[in-house]
């Protein structure tokens, strides 16, 4: 039976060590709420790190661990060391990426042997879960610690359904270029078949970088590529909304909240709750209080900041800076505005209970979250469920994820004082009717898009996606030796192969030059050749100058030009078609204007068309460009003898006679031939397909549509195919009469 397998970083529960032995301490919130659902009732497992070092404990220990993650938490421990989490959690993830996806580009460290051990660590979780993985499973991957998970699992696995989710932004591409790591990185994620962020807004510049970087176009989200597809997509996480919304005055509190609803009760109280991280914009808040503080003395006396701070990455010296930097802030506040009987700012720098959040919630007019970045902010979504009374108001900055889904809150830029100033005196001022109706339409969406939404939205989305793979069944059924194509062909006295070039005997390259043939092609092709029954056509849309220059030294046929020229082993090109380029002359100037207009374009004259080439131009302003010269080429060329074609980052206007098809059948008119097998990659070849004689051979590389009866993935499996071809004819030369 197919099972689901989480993998994050952290576990939903964590194991401690002290002096009694292990410890266990399950997490609430967040993730471990949202999947907890499927993970209690489904046939799921967890793996992630359990929150002890190795290094920090024996064998026998770790092995305990494991058990008891396994049996009672359904959790796969992934073994980590001291270094490892040095070196690959507090070094690459968080000193790299953290700040770079949250626009601190600034802070952010490249250091070589912290992306070394990110790509080992990443490869530890594989390593890890790699035996649980079986036919038909679903895996979804969590978050920045683990983004080269999704292609070494694909690379392994190329049938299961990966998922992966980013909690943190995805930066626009001018910060995500600064990665040094970059391509691997989107490589790494590409190997998903779904990948999830926030908001939109990530969604754009994640599609923007992969395009840019990696040159996959996506079309309506989703990218195909050689082996499968790529859906992107927006998924809001959502709050566990019951729980703060419904749960009536927790019982479990503590004193402290207690006291806290005691001495807060002649004050309006605004309160925030933060992780304590840079990212968060508090040091600014602080000082926005202050400037409302000094603008609107009215409220001196009757208003109190409750700053609740959890501790987080302690003993790193950017947080020990960030909590004295606060620190500062509030006593420079409270030693100028404070009185005896009043004190501005109440900071508490420790970790709440659930129950005391609720009730710090519960009692708060006003919570002011600010972070300067932020993947979403799930503080903010708490608060508004908590306040079930509809009486609070949300001021938070617009650079929260959390600010694309929660418009009726008062949104502020973070940067600006005196714009969070107002904001806080907005929402204390909001009459209650407006902040009901504005908190009502914010609960509706809570409510219904919560945590187990989210979850069940992406796991729907994720195993619902169709099955995209490709058929690959001709290939293995050559292979296997024991096929009817197989035969067809050992049988064969006189067999012809038309062979395309780019995309098909080679992967494609950044430049047309770099597709030159490597030596094992050579070999390839020579020795496919050097069966005397085997007649080896090269169809190709390049020219014939570099179609010789390359292939010119084989003994096989070689088709130019998409038809124009054929040149039989050793021999003279031949024109096979007498064509005037007269029209050309009007074409020319019209691409020429293009040309000029879109930087990084080119024209391309061949014998009987004129290409215009936009791989290299800046993607958005050359579709743009792409799409008026198609509508400008269409109109002009209406009375003429040629066609406009798009290609793949080309628009090529040529002589309609010329093509493939008409190129195949110069050859197939010149011999007898009861084996003929055609293999092409992309839209010209079609023509060649159609040519082909009844009960030929004819294979498209990739998924598009195809009048070709089989297909393969790519150019790798075309060789091997083709070293099969030759080892066919090896046996068979070897053991006349034999035919399988
Ligand atoms: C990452 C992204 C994204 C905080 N203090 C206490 C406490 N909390 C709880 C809150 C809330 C959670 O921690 C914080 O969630 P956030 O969303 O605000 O932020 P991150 O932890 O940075 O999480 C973030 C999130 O992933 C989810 O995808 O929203 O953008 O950075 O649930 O209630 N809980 C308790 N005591 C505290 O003192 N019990």
């Amino acid at each position: 039976m197919s099972k689901t397998i989480f993998v994050s970083n952290r576990l939903p529960v964590t194991a401690m060590k002290n002096e009694s032995g292990l410890d266990y301490k399950e997490s609430i919130g967040g993730l471990a709420t949202g999947l907890k659902n499927y993970h209690q009732q489904g046939d799921t497992i967890w793996a992630g790190w359990s929150g002890v070092a190795q290094d920090d404990i024996n064998e026998e220990e770790q092995a305990s661990i494991a058990a008891t993650l396994k049996d009672t938490y359904k959790c796969l421990d992934v073994p980590l060391t001291a270094e490892d989490i040095e070196m690959y959690y507090h070094g690459f993830c968080n000193e790299t990426i953290w700040p770079l996806f949250h626009y601190f580009t600034s802070a952010v460290e490249y250091k070589t042997e912290t992306w070394e051990a990110y790509r080992r660590v990443n490869r530890k979780f594989f390593d890890a879960v790699d035996p649980l993985i079986e036919e038909g499973d679903t895996i979804w991957i969590h978050d920045y610690q683990l983004m080269l998970l999704p292609q070494m699992i694909r690379d392994k696995h190329p049938d299961v359904k990966i998922g992966f989710f980013l909690h943190i932004p995805f930066p626009s591409f001018e910060i995500y270029r600064q990665m040094i790591w970059r391509e691997e990185i989107l490589q790494g994620l590409m190997g998903a078949n779904l990948i999830g962020f926030h908001t939109y807004d990530y969604v754009r510049h994640f599609l923007s970088s992969v395009r840019r970087l990696l040159g996959h176009e996506h079309s309506l989200y989703k990218m195909q590529l050689e082996s499968h597809v790529v859906q992107v997509d927006a998924f809001p996480m959502g709050i566990d909304y019951d729980y703060f919304a419904k749960t009536p005055t927790p019982a479990k509190v503590t004193q402290e909240a207690l006291d806290f609803v005691d001495t807060t009760r002649d004050v309006r109280n605004i309160v925030s709750v933060d992780r304590l991280d840079y990212t968060k914009g508090i040091p600014d808040r602080i000082k926005a209080f202050k400037h409302f503080l000094a603008k609107y003395p009215e409220y001196h006396e009757k208003v109190r900041l409750n700053l609740i701070i959890a501790p987080s990455r302690v003993g790193i010296e950017k947080y020990d800076e960030l909590k004295r930097e606060i620190e500062v802030l509030v006593s420079e506040v409270n030693g100028e505005f404070g009185t005896f009987n009043w004190m501005p700012v109440w900071f508490f720098f420790r970790t709440v209970s659930q129950d005391d959040l609720i009730v710090f919630y519960r009692h708060s007019d006003v919570l002011l979250v600010t972070p300067l970045r932020d993947g979403m902010n799930l503080v903010a979504k708490e608060y508004i469920a908590s306040r079930n009374d509809y009486k609070g108001m949300l001021v938070m900055s617009e650079t929260a994820g959390a600010a694309s889904e929660l418009g009726e809150a008062v949104i502020v830029n973070t940067n600006d004082h005196e714009a969070i100033a107002d904001g806080i005196k907005l929402a204390l001022e909001m009459p209650e009717d407006e902040k009901v109706e504005r908190n009502k339409s914010m609960h509706r969406r809570l409510s219904r898009y919560n945590v187990n939404f989210w979850a069940k939205e992406f796991l729907n989305t994720l195993q619902g996606s169709p099955d995209e793979r490709i058929h690959t069944e001709p290939l293995n059924r050559l292979t296997s030796g024991a096929s009817e194509f197989e035969r067809s062909y050992r049988d064969a006295q006189s067999r012809v192969l038309f062979l395309d070039y780019d995309g098909t005997l080679v992967g494609f390259k950044p430049t047309p030059e770099q597709a030159r043939p490597d030596a094992e092609l050579k070999q390839l092709l020579a020795k496919l050749a050097s069966d005397p029954k085997n007649t080896v056509v090269i169809i190709t849309g390049r020219d014939r100058y570099i179609a010789e220059k390359w292939l010119g030294d084989l003994n096989v046929y070689i088709v130019a030009s998409h038809g124009l020229w054929l040149r039989t082993p050793g021999d003279e090109w031949l024109m096979t078609i007498n064509i005037d380029g007269d029209w050309k002359d009007s074409i020319r100037p019209i691409m020429e204007t293009y040309t000029d207009r879109t930087p990084g374009s080119l024209i391309e004259e061949k014998d009987f068309s004129l290409a215009w080439h936009y791989r290299q131009s800046e993607p958005d302003i050359a579709g743009v460009k792409r799409n008026e010269l198609r509508e400008a080429l269409m109109s002009i060329t209406q009375s003429m003898t040629v066609g406009v074609l798009d290609g793949n980052k080309v628009i090529e206007v040529k002589d309609s006679r010329v093509n493939k098809g008409h190129g195949a059948h110069q050859v197939l008119s010149r011999g007898k031939y009861d084996f003929v097998f055609g293999v092409g990659d992309d839209r010209t070849d079609e023509d060649m397909f159609n040519a082909l004689p009844e009960g030929s051979y004819s294979v498209k590389i990739g998924k598009e549509p195809t009048a070709a009866k089989f297909r393969l993935k790519s150019s790798r499996d075309v060789r091997a195919l083709l070293k099969r071809f030759t080892e066919a004819s090896e046996e068979t030369s070897a053991k006349p009469g034999e035919s399988s």
